[in-house]
């Protein structure tokens, strides 16, 4: 999607300064004992899935301010999606909505192959009304009071499964936006029972390989109480349904100042932490880039994955994605902005010395316990980065490069301008 050429040309111009950077930074890091080598090596192993609906410029519920090139339809997210890998080298898959990306499995599948991307999670909307569906989700899906309307929803879900089953997926992302609005509206057990049950119905529906992650999320759409809302919710549906169903954490669906990253170790420590849809927030479910507003609260998270693959940690393989909205930045810039950040948070990680930390806690040295942490936080790993592409063909600079190589006025040219007037609700 982006001329390798110009890629090329704008790393030529950079690469004497980064291989000086580089060589600097791995002078430092020996005398810590640690090799350069080896954690670039495991960065460029690295990759987090693009949000197919990211790639678009989101919106709030009161307005949406469309960028030039918005794409069109899932062929269009696709080349998108494929610029940011071409010039991150860290997003090789992506991760699709049901009914937004539907189309002809062969075709995903063709196009897959042409842009040289994979798909992750497939994710089921019951959260919506579609223009042909026979029942609606006004009070709810899998938890609706409604027999006829949990099977809908059921059905949907397991569309969702044979679509993903034809292009290579080996996951379903379930995330349901029932609760209630109103003190009384509904019976908490009641609701959850149903949502159990539909769930158990989805669950037989998965192939052996795969995996169902459910989603939590604090609130919204429903204000007063939500069916899955917080991680212990998820804990336990993922108990009843079997071990082929996981918690997925969204990072911006808590309450503000939990610790994320304690529910994330209690998740691997009991074998359930099943994915992350990474992004950043200040209040509630901002969808901000990651690592735009927290980058700490992402390094603490990477820290204790980093832990449980360093300790091999029994069933231990989450899944990577992002999950984000971009209203004032090209969704592109934003996404690769956003993958290096992810990025960046594991490369810190990797530089805690492990060792030493178990030291200070068994010594309750609080102080030196969390210098360690900061000592590796506060490292700048951007030449490990930034080697780690330009060694993979990427751009050592991909903000710069995509805007040099003029990819967004080309489709721009080619996919019609999208007005946000009248858009909202106020
Ligand atoms: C819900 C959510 C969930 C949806 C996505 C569009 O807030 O995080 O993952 O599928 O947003
Ligand atoms: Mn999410
Ligand atoms: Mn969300």
């Amino acid at each position: 999607m982006i001329d390798q050429s110009a890629i090329a040309k704008a790393n030529d111009a950079a690469e004497a300064g980064l291989r000086r950077d580089y060589d600097a930074l791995g002078e430092h890091l020996h005398r810590r004992g640690i090799d350069i080598g080896a954690i670039k090596h495991k960065v460029a192993g690295y990759g987090v899935a693009v949000p197919s609906w990211g790639v678009g410029t989101g919106g709030t519920r009161f307005a949406r301010f469309p960028g030039p090139g918005e794409p069109r339809n899932i062929f269009d997210k696709l080349d998108d999606c494929a610029v940011i890998h071409d010039l991150t080298g860290a997003t090789p898959s992506v991760s699709l909505h049901i009914p937004w990306d539907k189309a002809d499995p062969a075709d995903l599948k063709g196009k897959a192959e042409e842009t040289g991307l994979s798909f992750d999670a497939m994710n089921s909307n019951t959260f919506q009304d579609q223009a042909d569906q026979p029942l609606s989700y006004k009070f709810g899906s899998l938890s609706n009071a409604d027999a006829a309307t949990r099977q809908q929803a059921v059905e949907h879900n397991i569309e969702c499964i044979e679509i993903g089953r034809a292009i290579g997926s080996k996951a379903l992302t379930v995330w349901i936006g029932d609760g209630s609005n109103f003190p009384g509206q509904t019976n908490f057990t009641r609701q959850f029972e149903r949502y159990l049950d539909a769930m158990k119905d989805v669950y037989k529906a998965l192939p052996e390989d795969w995996r169902i992650f459910s989603e939590h999320k604090m609130y919204e759409p429903a204000f007063y109480s939500t069916v899955v809302q917080d991680w212990g919710t998820n804990y336990m549906i993922a108990k009843e349904l079997g071990p082929k169903a996981f918690c997925l954490v969204d990072l911006g669906h808590h309450a503000p100042n939990v610790n994320i990253e304690m529910i994330v170790a209690r998740l691997v420590q009991f074998g359930k932490l099943g994915g992350f849809h990474f992004n950043d927030s200040k209040y509630g479910d901002d969808d901000l880039d990651t690592g735009s507003i927290d980058p700490y609260r992402l390094f603490l998270v990477f820290n204790e994955l980093v832990d449980a693959e360093m300790r091999a940690a029994e069933g231990f393989d989450p899944a990577h994605m992002l999950d984000q909205s971009h209203n004032v930045t090209d969704p592109i810039e934003s996404l690769m902005v956003s993958a290096m950040e992810v990025q960046r948070a594991y490369a810190s990680a990797l530089l805690v010395d492990r060792a030493k930390l178990k030291g200070y806690q068994e010594e309750n040295d609080a102080l030196m316990a969390t210098g360690t942490l900061k000592k590796a936080f506060r490292t700048d790993v951007e030449p490990i980065l930034a080697m780690a592409r330009l060694e993979k063909g990427a751009a050592i600079d991909p903000v710069s490069a995509f805007r040099a190589s003029g990819y967004r006025a080309k489709v721009a040219g080619e996919r019609p301008a999208v007005s946000g007037a009248g858009g909202g609700i106020v």
